[in-house]
């Protein structure tokens, strides 16, 4: 091919890419962050697909960044993709002589192949309008195959496509947030727990209180799930008597119970954030499950999203499946309508968007498993430093929570000596609760730079372990510590 005809097909080409991104964009405008969302199957499947090892990189060492760069990649090959068929589009049009048909050819072909993708008409549309828009702009260029033309064609495709993007993005943050502000009134007794919790939360300027303010988030789908709670059912099966199937509505008709729960992530570096405590609103699993009269000593929970973990059946006798978060319906990120909690486990095990509960007979491998992590048992204990403060009266104040699940936190020693010497922190009353953490906070002098280390006592009376230990495969480990300069704060 002579360079004239490779320049040529580069900018034909680029005007077909810049279709797929204004398809891409135009789903997007229309439907938002929703399961609809065009890229939304190609960018859960580039998780699913993706090696164990590489899943782990991400989440440990990449943390968000590594989800964020997962999502770009499924947007970038669904955008390539879809310019592909907007190329078939156009080549189509072409061959049947009719190029003033163009527009129209695009729109369908994409209209189709989105909505196969998205399965929502109006997804599809978006898209189909996207891509037309930008053949429609690019004819204004010029004749395709003309040098000058080509490359007229090329920038305005790329420009239109850059403003169908713009206007997707930009509109959906300004008229549809994706997760919007609850406006549900908080039951009174939810808001007493609440103001329980504000009530004993530690006066420490930087510490988080103890009902968390931005609850941590782990999701393998780039684009959750978002079930309605009319479609959603909950099914339990496997080793069991009864098969039995629950609704929503079944559910809602319960009693319902409020439960301070604390959930941390396996995955998370040692002084991390992926550790918070929320008000929950549901129902104990027992209660669902005893009328299915369990068999098997293993359960697969299994959720909307293909996720699945599998874990001893005795861990659901203090389960729970919430249906509230903080006195507001649960929220869509963090597993709406219904989600797992398992006391004192890793989060892992708390499946969202919770589907399935599957007894079995036999062992078998979840998610994480699979993937190499060993995720499903008790949380390891842990004091996290936090806070580092000059108080007005010169002397400085450390504080951050303390977590050992179901065990407990009986107390919390600093050092501000290296771990030479050890002084008991004062903690937050406790809130009511099975599985819930506590603060610590210790104030002292210092004049020059120090180390300030941190470990708790469980309330079984065991130190947390000194070795240390990164979060793959059982979890972080270790005594959090830090250098503190006075004169630095
Ligand atoms: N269905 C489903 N459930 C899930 C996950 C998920 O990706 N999908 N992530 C798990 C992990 S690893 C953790 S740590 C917790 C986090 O819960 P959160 O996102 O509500 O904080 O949810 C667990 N439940
Ligand atoms: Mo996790």
């Amino acid at each position: 091919m002579t360079p004239a005809a490779w320049r040529r097909r580069l900018l034909a080409a680029a005007v077909a890419l810049a279709g797929g991104v204004a398809a891409v964009a135009g789903s997007y405008a229309v439907v938002g962050d929703a399961p609809a969302f065009v890229a939304a199957p190609i960018a859960n499947l580039t998780v699913t697909l993706a090696p164990g090892v590489l899943v782990t990189f991400a989440i440990t060492v990449l943390g968000d960044l590594g989800s964020k760069l997962a999502y770009a990649s499924g947007l970038a090959v669904t955008a390539a993709l879809l310019g592909v068929v907007v190329a078939a589009g156009r080549l189509a049009a072409a061959r049947i002589d009719r190029p003033l048909l163009a527009p129209a050819a695009v729109a369908l072909a994409v209209g189709a192949v989105a909505g196969v993708l998205a399965g929502a008409l109006d997804s599809a549309v978006g898209a189909a309008v996207g891509a037309a828009l930008v053949a429609t702009v690019a004819d204004l260029g010029g004749d395709a195959g003309t040098p000058t033309d080509d490359g007229r064609r090329a920038l305005l495709s790329g420009a239109a496509a850059l403003a169908v993007a713009a206007l997707g993005v930009g509109g959906r943050r300004a008229f549809a947030p994706s997760d919007p502000t609850p406006t549900t009134p908080v039951p009174d007794d939810v808001a007493a727990l609440l103001a329980e919790a504000e009530g004993k939360s530690l006066a420490v300027e930087g510490l988080e209180p103890l009902v968390s303010d931005h609850f941590y988030r782990v999701d393998i789908a780039n684009v959750d799930p978002d079930p309605a709670r009319e479609d959603w059912s909950l099914r339990i099966h496997g080793a069991v008597g009864e098969e039995t199937t629950y609704t929503f509505a079944d559910v809602e008709a319960m009693e319902h119970e409020h439960r301070f729960e604390t959930l941390r992530c396996v995955g998370e570096s040692l002084n991390g954030r992926k550790l918070d405590t929320a008000v929950w609103t549901g129902v104990p699993l027992m209660g669902l499950l005893e009328p299915a009269d369990l068999q098997g000593e293993y359960v697969m929970l299994r959720a909307a999203d293909g996720y699945y973990e599998e874990f001893p059946v005795a861990a659901l006798e203090t389960g729970f499946l919430a249906v509230g978060m903080n006195g507001q319906p649960l929220p869509r990120a963090h597993g709406a309508p219904a989600r797992a909690l398992i006391p004192g486990h890793w989060g892992e095990i708390n499946v969202k968007w919770l589907t399935e509960i599957e007894i079995l007979d036999e062992p078998a491998t979840g998610y994480w498993e699979e993937r190499g992590w060993h995720g499903t048992g008790p949380v390891n204990t842990v004091a996290k430093l936090w806070a580092t403060n000059r108080l007005d009266d010169g002397r400085i104040e450390v504080a951050g929570p303390a977590y050992a699940g179901t065990r407990g936190i009986e107390s919390v020693e600093v050092s501000t000596d290296g771990g030479d010497t050890w002084t008991e922190a004062d903690l937050s009353t406790p809130l009511p609760g099975e599985d819930v953490w506590r603060q610590w906070v210790y104030r002292y002098e210092a004049t020059g730079p120090h180390e300030v280390v941190v470990r708790a006592i469980d309330g079984t009376g065991t130190l947390q372990p000194e070795d240390e230990r990164r979060a793959f495969p059982s979890g972080p480990s270790g005594w959090v510590s830090r250098s503190v300069d006075p004169d630095a704060l």
